[in-house]
């Protein structure tokens, strides 16, 4: 049996330190899951849909955007993704008696945790203004609504849609269709706070924003570089990957401020091994950095490469160099420099043991560089990244089995998103290819990135805001200039699967939809729909549910987007047209559409039927072909950056809980890091704490310093408990979105606008 939901929020007071744990997974990774599981769906129905997730014809795991290692073996089993399952195929409900029983200012006095353990979504939803209670609404009068009130904006800019990224690319693709026959770009989407870094990066540099190897390169590769990553919580089932490549000989390399348990130690709960033995030691070693001293540390790589090649030569691939790339000259002449004292200070490592580890680097014959959140969410992401880039075009490392970038993405459909559409600085080649199927002709003038769009939100300049899956209000930084800036909006509408802040922070209009996940079953015109998705490494395929939905109201998304497209365009002069209500019956449609519009996805349809899989097409690694503006993979000189501490300060880097999906919460403990039945806390080196003139244990407000346009700026956040943690000096971590309230919206990453949730300038207030 199903358990009820929690009655009340997180007691932080109840909250226990216990020691860190040194390995991740092995069993009681297993009974945690199953645990969850249970409590959220009853045993009978955790069977039946933990066997199903990511099998051959099956549905991908709503978890994260690793890919399959191969999708016709039984599932493979993955601690966090069988929470992420659990969490959307609850027996859990919010129904309108829900809503009828609770206003929605009692609901915004709760936590993440409390909203989203009451369960899924049944019915649309309508908060009238000044209402004190959402009150159920048909769809037709819920999508009319928000038909009239796009087509009454006086200008389509004055609407932004969100999209996270779990929407499926048939749904993403008809979202942005909508929004550009509208006549807007304003797409932002998760991966502004995500890894849009990356994209920038990798763009400029190598021509393609994505990664540039397959799930067999990572078995493949001779020395494996793991930046800001935690994959042990974050992307268990790459554990298993990292695994593979160790017992064929790889060197791991852990790059981070943490000792994260799953880098260390893993205990497969796939092998006899794993269960019964000490599991497998997987870094080698463990490079413990400073918060932002990654593009020091890549400068310092280079460099001893370089000296390395004039003393011996033999290092570098030089025919590569010279036939492939642009740029080496100046880039080789800016890191040799680089004095190695500031190398030392960014990173805190010393000269020899940075050599040590370019020596790594110089004995590989196959370098692969995975990186995550730790790496894109600094101010100076973009150079760090192309850092990496340069370190590894040196060698040659690109477009060879077992070599290259790994970007290591977070939601399960991402990377798919962008693919098929969601950005906000699309570009021609997809503009013109678009207006050409759906004769019309799409805006060209950039719209908001996710930043932009809580400035222009913030500034009164937004009138309807949809966010198409994702949690807007709790996810982006600055939570109360958000907070503000939603309560201006006059509509807004969430296509939901589950209670979060965004419903209840909400403009003066305000719509639920409730929507399909993953899980469910979607049945339209008596067939069962497939939907598809790419993951981290570029690879499509399907993806069907096969639960009975969490009521018989709920629309997918794509039924949800065909209908306002057609209540949206119908007599629109200039409109997209397409017959929307055969898109709805048949999914098939949608992907025909997309294969004549987007390159790689020819006879997309048949390319995913029963299981398959398709790689789509990728010059880098296919090739060696680089489309960049000169056709070259680029060096990039780039000034050496890290942060700075003011004195008495610390630096704030905000992360994930191990019982966590970015604001949903799934459980009080992370249970790695040695920390139960709480989550507001700050882990901080103990020196510091007594340095600073505390007690570890001390309950502490946490006030972020940030110099603004007219000074000085102070953010808040109240009653964080100091936990003595083996992390550098000065450099403090506590989880998101707790913490979201501290970073400045105007603190972003150059070029890619990120938020640097990574780097958040602190000092420690006692408490009053
Ligand atoms: N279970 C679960 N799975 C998830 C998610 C989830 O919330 N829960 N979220 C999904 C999403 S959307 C994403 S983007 C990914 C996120 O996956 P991660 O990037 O692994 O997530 P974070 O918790 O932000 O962890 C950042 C890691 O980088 C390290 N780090 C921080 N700053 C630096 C730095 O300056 N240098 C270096 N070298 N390391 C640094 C931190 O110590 C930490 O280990 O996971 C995806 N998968
Ligand atoms: N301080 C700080 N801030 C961060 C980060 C950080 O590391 N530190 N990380 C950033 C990153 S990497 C990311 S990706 C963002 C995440 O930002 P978001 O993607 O906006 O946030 P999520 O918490 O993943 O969204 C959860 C909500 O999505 C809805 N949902 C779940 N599944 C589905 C579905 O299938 N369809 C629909 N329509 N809705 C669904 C549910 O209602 C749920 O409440 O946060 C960013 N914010
Ligand atoms: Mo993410």
């Amino acid at each position: 049996m199903a358990t009820r939901p929690p009655t009340q929020d997180i007691d932080e007071s109840k909250l226990r330190v216990g020691a860190r744990e040194t390995s991740a997974v092995g069993v009681p990774a297993v009974v945690h899951a199953l645990k969850i599981s249970v409590e959220q769906m009853g045993l009978v129905r955790s069977a039946q849909t933990l066997l199903r997730v990511n099998q051959k014809d099956g549905f991908d795991c709503p978890g994260c955007a690793w890919p399959e290692e191969d999708r016709r073996h039984t599932a493979e089993f993955c601690e966090n993704g069988a929470k992420a399952v659990a969490e959307e195929a609850t027996l859990r409900r919010v129904e309108p008696e829900f809503f009828a029983r609770h206003s929605v200012s009692e609901l915004s006095e709760h936590d993440d945790y409390w909203l989203g353990q009451q369960g899924r979504l049944t019915t649309p939803m309508l908060l009238d203004e000044g209402g004190p209670h959402y009150r159920p609404i048909s769809w037709d009068a819920a999508l009319g609504h928000i038909a009239t009130a796009l087509r009454e904006l006086d200008d389509p800019n004055e609407a932004v849609f969100y999209t996270s990224g779990r929407t499926s690319n048939e749904a993403a693709f008809l979202y942005q269709l909508l929004v550009r026959g509208l006549g807007t770009n304003n797409l932002p989407d998760c991966s502004n706070m995500c890894h849009e870094s990356s994209g920038s990066a990798l763009n400029q540099t190598i021509g393609i924003g994505k990664g540039t190897v397959s799930i067999v390169d990572i078995h493949e590769a001779d020395l494996l570089i793991v930046a800001g990553q935690n994959p042990g919580t974050n992307h268990p089932r790459m554990l298993s990957a990292l695994e593979k490549a160790k017992e064929r000989g790889a060197t791991i390399v852990a790059v981070n401020p943490l000792p994260e348990a799953g880098l260390l130690q893993f205990k497969n709960p796939q092998t006899p091994k794993g269960v019964l033995l000490g599991g497998t030691k997987l870094a080698d070693d463990f490079v413990q950095i400073r918060l932002g001293g990654d593009q020091a540390l890549f400068q310092a790589i280079g460099k001893h490469l370089l000296e390395a090649e004039d003393r011996e030569g033999g290092v570098l691939d030089q025919a590569f160099i010279r036939e492939h790339t642009a740029g080496f000259a100046d880039y080789a002449a800016h890191i040799v420099d680089i004095p190695w004292v500031q190398l030392e200070e960014a990173t805190g490592l010393t000269e020899p043991r940075l050599r040590e580890i370019a020596e790594l680097a110089r004995r590989s014959k196959a370098t692969i560089v995975c990186w995550a959140m730790g790496l894109t969410q600094h101010k100076h992401s973009v150079p760090t990244l192309r850092e990496i880039v340069n370190v590894l075009l040196l060698q040659g490392h690109i477009g060879r089995p077992g070599a290259g970038v790994c970007p290591v993405r977070g939601h399960s459909n991402v990377q798919g998103d962008r693919t098929v559409g969601i950005y906000e600085k699309p570009a021609e080649s997809f503009l013109s290819a678009l207006d050409e199927e759906f004769a019309f002709t799409s805006p060209r003038a950039h719209g908001y990135d996710t930043v932009e769009a809580i400035r222009a939100m913030r500034d009164g300049k937004v009138k309807v805001f949809m966010g198409m899956g994702g949690n807007f209000v709790s996810a982006t930084p600055d939570t109360r200039v958000v907070e503000q800036g939603m309560r201006n909006v006059e509509l807004t509408v969430q296509v939901s699967t589950k209670l979060n802040r965004s419903h209840v922070v909400h403009g003066r209009r305000a719509i639920i939809l409730p929507t399909l996940g993953r899980t469910d079953r979607d049945r339209r015109a008596g067939v069962d729909q497939r939907v598809s998705v790419e993951d981290s490494m570029g690879a499509v395929h399907g993806s069907r549910g096969r639960l009975a939905p969490p009521s018989d109201d709920l629309l997918s998304e794509v039924a949800i987007l065909t209908r306002l497209c057609e209540l949206v365009f119908a007599d629109r002069p200039g409109a997209p047209r397409a017959d929307w209500r055969a898109l709805e019956s048949d999914y098939a449609g949608i992907r025909a559409h997309i294969s004549r519009v987007i390159p790689g996805f020819e006879d997309y349809d048949r390319r995913i039927d029963k299981g398959r899989i398709f790689y789509l097409p990728n010059g880098p690694r296919d090739e060696r072909r680089f489309p960049t503006h000169n056709g070259k993979a680029n060096f990039t000189a780039n000034a050496l950056e890290y942060p700075f501490i003011p004195d008495g300060r610390l630096l704030l880097q905000t992360l994930r809980s191990h019982d966590q999906y970015n604001t949903t919460i799934y459980g009080k403990d992370d249970r790695y890091r040695g920390i139960h039945d709480g989550r507001r806390v700050v882990l901080i080196n103990a020196a510091d704490i007594a340095e600073l003139g505390f007690a570890a244990g001390e309950v502490v407000d946490l006030v972020s310093e940030w110099q603004g346009p007219t000074g000085l700026e102070e953010r808040r956040a109240e009653a964080f408990r100091l936990v003595p943690y083996d992390t550098p000096r000065r450099n403090a971590a506590a989880y998101y979105p707790e913490t979201n309230v501290l970073v400045p919206l105007d603190s972003t990453a150059d070029v890619s606008g990120t938020p640097t949730s990574k780097a958040v300038v602190v000092r420690l207030e006692k408490r009053v």
